[in-house]
């Protein structure tokens, strides 16, 4: 079939904006890592968007001075060697270079750190919560509790037969959309770290202490994230996932995650067959 080049890039525009709508938008949003990936995951809270956003700040910044230092470095070896210059310069000071380049990294740095502040300040400054779950990481599976809803707890090993591999979960973590969740962390015996990429989180699961982290999913869908603190032979096997849905969707979980643990209080490693990977 013969299209004309018009038409040809009107289908490929058309495929391009169905492809992002697919992407971006809709209910089947979701994040996990990607082969051949080298930037962040695509941000599902409004803080992941502010740490994409100073990422790409810093990122203009340090290859602006990069190309800065690079052009002095090549402006020396072409104008200044022996060669070219057989006669030096016997200067040993200039106050007015001195100063500029002891003021220039000093306001740069300044400069940095005003936003860098900023986003530290809406990472652990939590917002009062919608709900709050409550995280334990063990060797090597995570447990998760909610104790706004019935109390229930319930663990989450990884399981082999889904997809995708090696951070398909038995039971997901589950929460509503566009709601302010408090995640507060422990670690049953080791220490163990609760991330999620999308949602711009990672905090340390420490036994003896509870960390306390926040997060506003604005998008429905499955985000997955990993232990991000080696903690033993199955570090690597003991993923996260979360599943952002409705508030309707999540009553119905809630009521049906109530008589689901509730009838096995004891579900604890060993009776979901004592094998987290192997
Ligand atoms: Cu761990």
């Amino acid at each position: 079939m013969k299209m004309s080049k018009g038409l040809m890039g009107r289908r490929l525009l058309g495929l391009a904006v169905a492809g992002m709508a697919l992407v971006s938008g809709g209910t089947a949003f979701g994040q996990q890592p990607k082969p051949w990936e080298i930037t962040l995951q695509e941000a599902a809270t409004p803080v992941m968007e502010n740490i994409i956003s100073f990422h790409n700040l810093l990122l203009v910044i340090i290859t602006l001075i990069t190309l800065f230092v690079l052009a002095l470095l090549v402006i020396v070896v072409v104008k200044f060697n022996a060669r070219a210059n057989p006669v030096p310069s016997r200067t040993t000071h200039h106050t007015l270079i001195e100063v500029a380049w002891t003021l220039i990294p000093v306001l740069i740095l300044v400069g940095i750190a005003v936003p860098s502040f900023r986003l530290l300040f809406q990472q652990l400054d939590v917002p009062k919560a919608d709900l709050t779950v409550k995280v334990t990481g063990k060797q090597w599976y995570w447990s998760y509790a909610y104790p706004d809803n019935g109390k229930f707890e319930f663990d989450s090993l990884m399981a082999q037969d889904k997809q995708p591999r090696l951070l398909g979960v038995d039971n997901e973590m589950v929460v509503p959309v566009n709601k302010v969740i408090r995640v507060q962390t422990t670690g049953a015996d080791v220490i163990h770290a609760f991330a999620v990429p999308s949602f711009g989180i990672k905090i340390d699961s420490i036994p003896g202490r509870l960390n306390e982290t926040w997060f506003k999913a604005t998008k429905t869908g499955m985000y997955y994230g990993q232990c991000s603190e080696l903690c033993g032979k199955d570090h690597a096997f003991m993923p996260i996932a979360v599943k952002v849905v409705s508030d309707q969707e999540f009553a119905e979980w809630v009521e049906a995650a109530k008589k689901k643990y509730a009838t096995n209080p004891a579900n604890t490693y060993a009776s979901a067959g004592g094998q987290a990977a192997q």
